[in-house]
């Protein structure tokens, strides 16, 4: 696609239904679908207000968009597709109703776990790259999952299959639905992890919460991606920071009364929005 030299990209944290302070942030900038890109993290649904105004408000200008998927994405799919039951906290119900939903799932389903901008050496992905794996790698395993998802006849059984937090570690033999669980968890849910890649999948806070013999995925010093930039989401609980060089936070929380923040892409710079209490839905 051709843009005019005056086009910007811009990166936003998790959205999780919160369309006013997306809103508020593009007007800030003052986004311009027909010419500016939009890349964002992941996890566009869930515990906020406004899961299907969200969705539908991103279909429209979906051109201009890049999107990778979060979990909560995927659990959106498997809700969808009577693989897995609406959980307590979950603000999804509105869109499964929707006159308009198989359009907008479908458009979700056709998104990837992994975004490799080459002329800007610069990765979207929503939690992670797993140190074990450099850029090549990472891109030919999020495809594998890609595939899956976007396959009518295989799409069910990998839904069926996503759920789980094992296999805790990669390994070259995995087969089939195993395979694609243990990719997923890299790309939409991990944290911690060791060296190796064993992930380790129920901490949720912050870096000082690490397991013993386990650190944020982003601090492993031979991490084969770290030639790469990384713009990520799904870690609220960093608030948006992040010191490890080439790395950027995103999540910094707005579905849980934090702001949602904006990047420029190429110039690093951000803005903030606060979200309203209303959107507070603790679950
Ligand atoms: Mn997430």
């Amino acid at each position: 696609m051709n843009t005019p030299p005056s086009a910007r990209t811009f990166a936003v944290g998790d959205l999780q239904g919160c369309l006013k302070p997306l809103q508020c942030l593009l007007q800030r900038v003052a986004f311009d679908p027909a010419v500016d890109r939009l890349w964002l993290v992941g996890d566009l649904v869930n515990r906020g207000p406004q899961s299907l105004e969200t969705l539908r408000f991103l279909f429209a200008m979906r051109h201009a968009l890049v999107c990778v998927l979060g979990n909560h994405d995927l659990h959106l799919l498997a809700v969808a597709h009577n693989i897995e039951r609406l959980k307590r906290g979950d603000t999804l119900r509105e869109i499964l109703t929707a006159p308009d939903a198989a359009e907008l799932l479908d458009w979700l389903r056709q998104q990837p776990l992994l975004h490799f901008d080459e002329a800007r050496n610069t990765a979207l992905v929503h939690a992670g790259i797993p140190p074990q794996w450099g850029i090549r790698k990472a891109l030919r395993r999020a495809s594998e999952v890609e595939q899956a998802l976007r396959d009518d006849a295989r799409l069910p059984l990998f839904l069926d299959g996503m759920y789980g937090n094992e296999p805790a570690r990669w390994h070259g033999e995995l087969k089939g639905v195993a395979r694609l669980r243990v990719i997923t968890n890299y790309f939409t849910r991990m944290r911690f992890c060791r060296a190796d890649g064993t992930l380790e999948l129920k901490s949720k806070e912050g870096l000082e919460t690490a397991p013993s013999g386990y650190a944020p995925w982003f601090k492993h010093p031979g991490r084969k991606a770290r030639g790469v930039r990384i713009l990520f989401g799904h870690w609220a609980a960093l608030e948006g920071q992040c010191d490890e060089p080439n790395v950027y936070a995103l999540d910094s929380g707005c579905v849980w009364g934090g702001q949602m923040t904006l990047m420029d892409v190429d110039s690093s710079q951000r803005w903030h929005c606060d979200c309203k209490p209303e959107s507070e839905t603790p679950a």
